[in-house]
């Protein structure tokens, strides 16, 4: 290896206080790997007229291809300052969008950032990104300004001009690092102040009864330290560079210099190089106020104009004299090659690389400036190891005492081990170093040499004795006698079988917070589920059998270390044992980590808080073999795509399709080449992009399509009569009237476009509602949710909950009167429990428990009065679950719609015996314990109770059915648990279960379901389409083009802004995900390469048009024609979908066949 040697980084290793584990972070193309390869260049690795050519950590054939980095990786540096020799682990991340899980999975295991900004793009959507990303994960940041060399020979910019700028980069970074604190403080303020409220003191007790906390948020703002939040050049965590031209520097370096020349201290010059200062050349005094003045800043002075003057005798007028001169005077010894180069890029390279070297100030900066391992953050320790709403203090006490050991990096042999494993990658098998030729040493060179002769001298032999038989020319052999090579036969011309060396390993990508990791130890894989608590309570970790992977279901499983690699960006470097504090790569892990998890050798480790990744896999693809018979190799390519990227999904629908989802366009292009190249090494037939739709409801229109006014306001929309055979009725005010097929049981129920504010809120908070259908689900079971295996509700948690139904209240509030007392009203969300679906009861004289009440009181006990729900309560919140998984426009969930029950009857099948829940308790209780009734309602509903926690046991399963396919089978599973147990249906209700029907609650649950189907489609009913957010920088020359693309494709512009001082455009548009295909490919065509739009999913957005248009009034006839040949953009997605999923597609015949008629074939 190139470099210092894998040994001595070994030893480097070792001393925690000298580790810096950085990532470099920024937009796309803000030139990371660039930065990087400089830094690489430092160590020998590359050459330095390499360095920014070569993008060394762009190892993918792809990522040299494209320009762009792909995957994170990682090179371990050396770096020697003031006698001081530090190792610095650095992480090279992407910027592009499509790809911001890897940067998720590089700031986990770091400890600082680089933070890295084009001075002229400035702050862009990524740049927002990664700072949120390093915040979150609570990591250290230091700003490079780089590309300042494109202000001075592409913009022109005066040195003035030039510090304007960079001041105002600065200032837009600072301004989102200020707004991430903000937030963060106030998160702390809610949590602090949840805390305090859920414990009863007391001081606050009379604060408490009956009158609500008034809090100060802005009192945590005032409190909390920020100055040394910010970035600022005085501060040293600021670089100002050019990386592709190798300089960069920090404001102590010109401090140092000019301390002497000036004779003023560096301490002031610190202060003051930066910033609104100038030097009075008559009283040599640093004077402020140099803007007012109209003065020449300090920055300007002693830093830019020489800087501009370099650039200008090299770049532009070429002067040799003077530039010899500039090279005296700095004192810089430029090889004679270097200066003999045409190209004068080279001469400004090898000065401005030797009097401000980028990678010593970048390096200097990282040592003194980026916190070592052993400064870990005690804050970041509690959340890495307690994620969600879980308190540190309620995990057990000996996972809270791993603590002291995380903080302290202990890496002594009787540490605890705890590693984590951000993500998996796939190494080809070649590039291993086992599989790599050594360098011979001269023992083994010899010894070579002396069997080489000796075989040529038994070669010679052989054909002198051997002249009777004639050899066989494709079998050498070899006599076993000599060199202990065994006798066999060697097919020379005959295929090589495949070989160890083809093919790809799997190894973690991972960093050591704790003890030292070693070859052939073995450890424990903890998966997220896993639980301290129980795992303790259980025993150790000695039941877990070897090589009994996470893919078995089971959350611990035992695995032997296998190799530790040493990540050298393109090359691995094989090493005996690992300490705390270091990113390395382990082997052995392929059949116990799919993505990412948490490997320790205690069981009292809690699995690590799963990472955030910002963009959510929305592009999905069906591929199949070309050839049916390489199926088993696409399905194991899949397998193993799927384990080598952090973001992708693969799955298998229903249908039997295999679908791969990734984040965007080009991250499926990448996944689509691994497996073509890489995993199945087969060729596959790719579908077009299946995207996602949501089907909704909306307010009726009031203008028809030729904006004339409709007069029928209350439009009931056809419906078709096929639809349903169930026996039901439409009235004229919307509701709908529907029985079950035995007539037995029936339902009132309407649907109701949600407020838009209500369905933002559903949507924004599906982790919360999880959190509460859990715990409602629980406690009406008349259990704990700890007893159910849940979690206990923390202050935190509780605190959310209630303000987001009072979110909710407000929402309802200002949508008018008819939603007064929705909010506690509501009896389930959907779809999967959690969805921006919700159904109400609206039945009179149904007292069913509130969705919120088990958060009221303690454990609930006190409002338990409440009436029980009925039994199959729980049956039309399957209905309802099934409606909203699949409505009807094209078999695809819900979004926004609001089923209100208004009534419900459950008749005895004769006549005379109808009855009304609740009215009749008797029955009630009859049905629920099938014995004389008892006393207390609460445990009474236990029984049915538990049916229910089976249905919901299920919602557990369904966050993986991301299919709508597996709608069929989620109903299935749901219904199962009621329709199957026979204590509840048959035995205990006689007279419900019904003649050949099938039991009441399947009845029901089927009924409901197509209630809300029909509810919905007798109101207008729309698509919504999954929209991206695209920036766009573009020129004003090209903006026309650029406008020409957007409004093509159905997008809309935001926003419009020129950059000051500049003629570029920032641009915002929202476009819809269906048209987003080749659109980056498009615009970059029609503006030759000039603007290049930046995607990511922002919102669901309701397409105008109504799917069933057809022209009904005259006006329309006359403006669309009659045969509405006009296909509306609605109806084109929505039969898109429905001819992909094999529904039936309406479609308009040729009316006239005639004239399509081949005369000669029908003569
Ligand atoms: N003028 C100028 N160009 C630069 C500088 N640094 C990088 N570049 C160029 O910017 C482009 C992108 O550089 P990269 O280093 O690949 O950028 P990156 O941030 O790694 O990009 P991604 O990994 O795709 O996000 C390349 O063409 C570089 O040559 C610089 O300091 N000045
Ligand atoms: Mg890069």
């Amino acid at each position: 290896m190139r470099g210092i040697g894998g040994e001595r980084l070994a030893r480097l290793q070792e001393n925690a206080a000298n580790i810096r584990n950085i990532c470099i972070l920024a937009h796309v193309d803000h030139g990371k790997t660039t930065l990087a390869d400089t830094l690489i260049s430092s160590n020998g690795i590359i050459s330095s007229r390499m360095a920014g050519k070569l993008r060394y950590m762009d190892s993918r054939k792809d990522e040299q291809l494209r320009g762009i980095t792909m995957k994170s990786s990682a090179i371990s540096l050396h770096y020697n300052k003031d006698d001081q020799d530090y190792l610095i682990n650095l992480i090279d991340s992407p910027g592009h969008v499509d790809f911001s899980s890897e940067v998720s999975t590089a700031t986990r295991l770091c400890d600082g950032a680089l933070i890295v900004v084009d001075v002229v793009e400035g702050v862009c959507p990524q740049t927002h990104v990664v700072l949120r990303q390093a915040w979150l994960e609570h990591i250290t940041p230091c700003l490079v300004l780089n590309k300042i060399d494109r202000l001075i020979s592409e913009l022109k910019y005066t040195p003035l001009e030039a510090h304007l700028r960079l001041q105002q980069v600065l200032e837009q970074v600072n301004a989102v690092v200020g707004n991430l604190f903000a937030s963060g403080v106030l998160e702390q303020a809610t949590q602090k102040n949840a805390e305090k409220s859920s414990q009863p003191s007391d001081s606050q007790g009379s604060e408490s009864n009956g009158e609500k906390i008034l809090y100060d948020w802005s009192d945590g703002l005032e409190e909390t330290d920020d100055s040394n939040l910010y970035f600022s050049p005085d501060q040293g965590n600021v670089i100002f560079a050019s990386a592709i031209d190798g300089w960069g520097f920090g404001i102590d370096h010109f401090a140092d210099m000019y301390a002497t020349k000036l004779g003023v201290k560096v301490e002031i010059l610190r202060k003051t190089l930066w910033g609104d200062f100038f030097l009075n050349s008559k009283t040599k005094r640093i004077m402020k106020g140099a803007q007012v003045k109209g003065k020449k800043p300090m920055f300007v002075q002693f830093i830019l104009e020489n800087l501009w003057s370099v650039y200008d005798t090299v770049l532009v007028k070429r002067d040799k004299d003077k530039m010899q001169k500039i090279i005296g005077s700095l004192n810089l010894k430029i090889p004679a090659r270097d200066l003999r180069h045409n190209d004068c890029r080279v001469h400004l390279q090898a000065i401005c690389g030797q009097w401000l070297p980028l990678s010593e100030a970048l390096l200097a900066m990282v040592c003194q400036k980026l916190p070592s391992p052993l400064d870990i953050n005690l804050e970041r320790i509690e959340k890495l190891m307690c994620g969600g709403f879980r308190r540190f203090d309620t995990l057990p006490q000996q996972s809270q005492q791993l603590k002291s050991a995380f903080e302290r990096c202990i890496s002594g042999d009787d540490a605890p081990v705890i590693v984590y494993v951000s993500k998996m990658f796939a190494v080809e098998n070649l590039n291993l170093p086992k599989n790599k030729p050594k360098p011979l040493s001269d023992e083994e060179l010899q010894k070579r040499h002396q069997e080489a002769k000796e075989r040529h001298a038994l070669k010679v032999a052989n054909q002198m004795s051997n002249t009777a038989e004639e050899p066989n020319p494709d079998i050498i052999k070899v006599d076993p006698s000599q060199n202990g090579i065994p006798l066999q036969d060697v097919h020379v011309n005959k295929p090589p079988e495949e070989k160890e060396e083809d093919g790809d390993t799997f190894l973690a990508f991972a960093r050591v917070f704790s003890g030292r990791i070693r070859k052939g130890q073995k450890l424990l894989v903890l998966g997220p589920k896993h639980d301290p608590m129980t795992a303790l309570l259980k025993g150790d970790g000695a039941s877990h059998s070897c090589g009994e992977g996470i893919f078995s279901g089971r959350s611990i499983s035992e695995f032997v270390v296998n190799d530790l690699y040493l990540l050298m960006g393109r090359e691995l470097e094989l090493m005996d044992s690992v300490p705390a504090g270091n990113v390395l790569g382990i082997g052995g892990l392929e059949g116990h980590v799919l993505k990412s998890a948490t490997v320790s050798s205690t069981v009292a480790c809690p699995a690590f808080t799963t990472m955030t990744f910002d963009a959510a896999p929305i592009v999905r693809v069906a591929v199949e073999p070309k050839h049916l018979a390489d199926m088993p190799a696409l399905v194991n390519g899949m397998k193993l795509l799927n384990q080598s990227d952090p973001c992708v999904e693969v799955l298998i629908q229903e249908t039997g399709e295999h679908v791969i989802v990734a984040a965007g366009e080009v991250h499926l292009e990448r996944c689509l080449d691994d497996l073509r190249e890489r995993f199945a090494k087969i060729e596959i037939k790719v579908s077009e992009p299946i995207v996602p739709f949501r089907e909704t409801i909306i307010i009726p229109p009031k203008i028809d399509m030729v904006n004339e006014a409709i007069d029928d306001i209350n439009q009931v929309q056809r419906t078709r009569s096929a639809m349903s055979e169930l026996e039901s009725e439409i009235s004229k005010d919307g509701s709908l009237t529907i029985k079950t097929a035995n007539k037995l049981s029936t339902f009132k129920l309407r649907a109701l476009p949600l407020p838009e504010e209500v369905t933002k809120l559903l949507d924004e908070n599906t982790e919360l509602i999880k959190i509460l259908d859990r715990i409602s689900a629980a406690w009406l079971a008349g259990k704990t949710s700890e007893e159910q295996g849940g979690e206990k509700l923390t202050a935190e948690a509780l605190a959310k909950l209630l303000e987001f139904r009072d979110d909710l209240e407000t929402a309802f509030a200002n949508a008018g009167k008819k939603w007064r007392g929705a909010v506690d009203r509501i009896w389930s969300f959907g779809p999967k429990h959690c969805g921006p679906n919700l159904l109400l009861n609206r039945i009179d004289g149904y007292d069913r428990p509130t969705i919120w009440q088990c958060l009221g009181g303690d454990e609930g006990d006190v409002s338990r009065d409440c009436a029980a729900p009925r039994v199959f309560d729980n049956s039309v919140v399957s209905g309802f679950q099934i409606a909203t998984f699949s409505g009807p426009l094209c078999e695809e969930p819900m979004m926004g719609v609001c089923f209100a029950i208004e009534n419900w009857l459950i008749e005895e099948s004769t006549e005379s015996n109808k009855f009304t829940f609740p009215a009749d308790k008797d029955v009630n209780n009859r049905i629920n314990n099938g014995v004389e009734t008892q006393d207390t309602v609460p445990r009474q509903s236990e029984n049915v109770a538990i049916p229910v926690r089976n249905v919901d046991s299920t919602s557990n399963i369904m966050p993986e059915l991301s299919s709508p396919g597996l709608a069929k089978s989620f109903a299935s599973d749901c219904s199962s648990p009621l329709i199957g147990s026979p204590d509840v249906n048959s035995e205990l209700m006689p007279h419900f279960t019904s003649r050949g029907y099938g039991p009441l609650s399947g009845q029901i649950i089927s009924t409901v379901k197509e209630g809300c189907r029909i509810a919905f489609q007798i109101r207008p009913q729309r698509l919504m389409a999954a929209m991206y957010k695209c920036d766009i920088q573009a020129t004003a020359d090209v903006l026309g083009r650029m406008y020409g693309v957007v409004s093509r494709r159905h997008g809309n512009i935001q926003r419009e802004e020129m950059r000051e001082g500049s003629a570029v455009f920032d641009i915002t548009a929202t476009l819809p995900v269906a048209e987003s295909f080749g659109f980056a490919e498009e615009i970059r065509k029609k503006t030759s390469g000039s603007a290049s739009p930046q995607l990511f999913f922002s919102h669901w957005e309701v397409v105008p048009s109504d799917p069933f248009w057809e022209p009904s009034t005259e006006e329309e006839l006359l403006h669309f024609g009659d045969k509405a040949d006009y296909e509306n953009q609605s109806r084109k997605y929505m039969n898109g979908v429905r001819r992909r999923k094999g529904l039936y597609v309406e479609k308009k015949t040729v009316e006239h066949a005639e004239k399509q008629r081949t005369l000669t074939r029908n003569k």
